[in-house]
């Protein structure tokens, strides 16, 4: 996979993008990142990028055509039939979540759209944006921490950028419930013991533990999923009773 970052801050995102799990995949050569400065493309004398809005109001949209100038730049080589997906990060795109992290994984190339100020003229978004998504309600100064949330997401799907795949499939979240708690030696620390059923070596019973915690800590963070989840798993059907001792309310 191939991600190609539209910025005013291409160092920062670059920056951000070589550190750690996400840098060492890419050193590796697992997916490629490249980011593009939208400034390059300004046709001004003082390389400005933004304007006032239409209508009026506040703060400054910026213009279609630097945006559009480096877009062109930035997929002018991609090979005929590349799958590519265009994203714009932005307060009111459509929430991030793990299943749509899981569907931009399928692509071969990836285009993010950073806005700044009070965001983008719709002209160029309409032209060459398929999604616009979020990583929360709540509004940054520019859409770069969201676009790299959003490769970070992604690429740790990427076969070799984790350490093992099976990662992923504990998961919390992708679960559907939150995760249950982790614990690492030493077994007491500072008074504080581990639960003593993960010292016990029976996995049938720390698995039936771990779940009972990924289900009482999502009833009391996140409800709805929790509900969700159980409507997806509903209770094993108990062994049918002998005749006998059944009640009218068994139906
Ligand atoms: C577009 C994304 C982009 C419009 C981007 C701001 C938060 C997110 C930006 C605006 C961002 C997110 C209208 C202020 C850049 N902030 N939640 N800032 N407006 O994903």
């Amino acid at each position: 996979m191939r991600i190609d970052v539209l910025t005013l801050f291409p160092e920062l995102v670059d920056r951000i993008l070589s550190e750690s799990v996400v840098g060492r995949g890419r050193a590796a050569g697992l997916f490629s990142v490249v980011c593009h400065q939208i400034r390059d493309f300004a046709q001004n004398k003082h390389n400005n990028v933004d304007d006032t809005p239409y209508g009026g109001g506040n703060g400054m949209v910026m213009a279609p055509g630097p945006i559009k100038r480096c877009f062109d730049d930035a997929v002018k080589d991609a090979p005929d039939g590349e799958r590519r997906r265009v994203i714009y990060l932005s307060p009111k795109g459509a929430p991030l979540t793990q299943e749509t992290v899981e569907r931009l994984a399928e692509y071969d190339r990836l285009v993010l759209l950073c806005g700044h100020y009070e965001g983008v003229d719709q002209r160029v978004l309409d032209a060459i944006v398929d999604e616009e998504i979020s990583i929360g309600d709540y509004v940054l100064t520019g859409g770069e921490l969201p676009a790299c949330v959003l490769t970070d997401a992604v690429v740790r799907l990427i076969p070799g950028v984790l350490a093992s795949p099976e990662c992923h499939e504990d998961e919390s979240i992708s679960s559907g419930l939150l995760e249950y708690p982790q614990y690492t030696r030493p077994a007491v620390w500072e008074g504080e013991a581990v639960p003593e059923i993960l010292l016990s070596g029976d996995h049938a019973r720390i698995r039936a533990w771990r779940l009972q915690r990924s289900l009482e800590l999502t009833e009391q963070r996140r409800p709805e999923m929790a509900l969700a989840w159980k409507t997806a798993h509903p209770p094993k059907e108990k062994k049918q009773r002998k005749g006998k001792s059944r009640q009218k309310s068994d139906a």
